[in-house]
């Protein structure tokens, strides 16, 4: 029993030292990188150097397996426009004012490339491991097709699309990025309540969500 306790201990340890070391902790903000991020960004539009020292925060840090770090996320962001703008990151939407330098307010450093990226120029997002996933714990985003807008795609949604094509509720007016004024930071979505990307919000979005609910309580009660 002993022996058995022990290999389950030192399983554990094991375990929670991979998760250590591919999952830094967050909460460090050593900025390594301030003075490579004031260098690359000195001639951009909006730039000020005190603002950015003042503001430049390393908020999370990424290794490999090897325990090489990969990448960082960094917030840097003042001048909040007021504007409309969305980014759309995966199956989340960011919805939000611009701010520089950066213009959601996160970046990102890759290690490798000693370089810093808009998280809004990052193309393939899937070259940086968990990276999208680390973006929404920490950006305040809407998944697509979140009709109702409490940030959490569910039933809800499917019957809030359903009674507002009817007219018995109204689509929130963030609903509509095809509004004039609203601009896109990052891909391309017609309306949150767009769900299967048609370009349109109709009854085959409630559909969908219906459909992708069952399908993922139908794999929860057979696993
Ligand atoms: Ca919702
Ligand atoms: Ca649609």
């Amino acid at each position: 029993m002993k022996k058995v306790l022990s290999v389950i201990l030192v399983m554990c340890l094991l375990f929670s030292l991979t998760a250590v070391s591919v999952f830094a902790d967050d909460t460090t903000h050593e900025n390594l990188f301030l003075e490579k991020f004031l260098e690359q960004y000195k001639n951009s539009y909006g730039y000020n150097e005190y603002m950015c020292r003042d503001y430049y925060k390393e908020v999370y840090y990424h290794y490999n397996e090897d325990e090489n770090l990969e990448w960082v996320l960094v917030w840097c962001a003042y001048i909040d426009s007021p504007s409309f703008n969305y980014a759309v990151f995966g199956d989340r939407v960011y919805l939000g004012g611009y701010s520089y330098p950066l213009a959601t307010g996160y970046g990102l450093f890759d290690v490798e490339q000693d370089k810093f990226f808009d998280v809004c120029d990052i193309e393939e997002t899937s070259v940086y491991s968990e990276f999208e996933n680390v973006l929404h714990k920490k950006i305040a985003s809407y998944p697509v097709g979140d009709a109702n807008m409490d940030r959490e795609l569910d039933i809800l949604d499917a019957t809030f699309i359903q009674r507002a094509l009817v007219q018995l509720s109204n689509f929130d007016i963030q609903d509509d990025f095809t509004a004039p004024g609203y601009h896109s930071l990052r891909g391309e979505l017609s309306y949150l309540s767009d769900f299967n990307r048609d370009g349109e919000r109709t009854i085959l979005d409630a559909t969908a969500i219906q459909m992708k609910l069952a399908k993922v309580e139908n794999t929860a009660t057979t696993e």
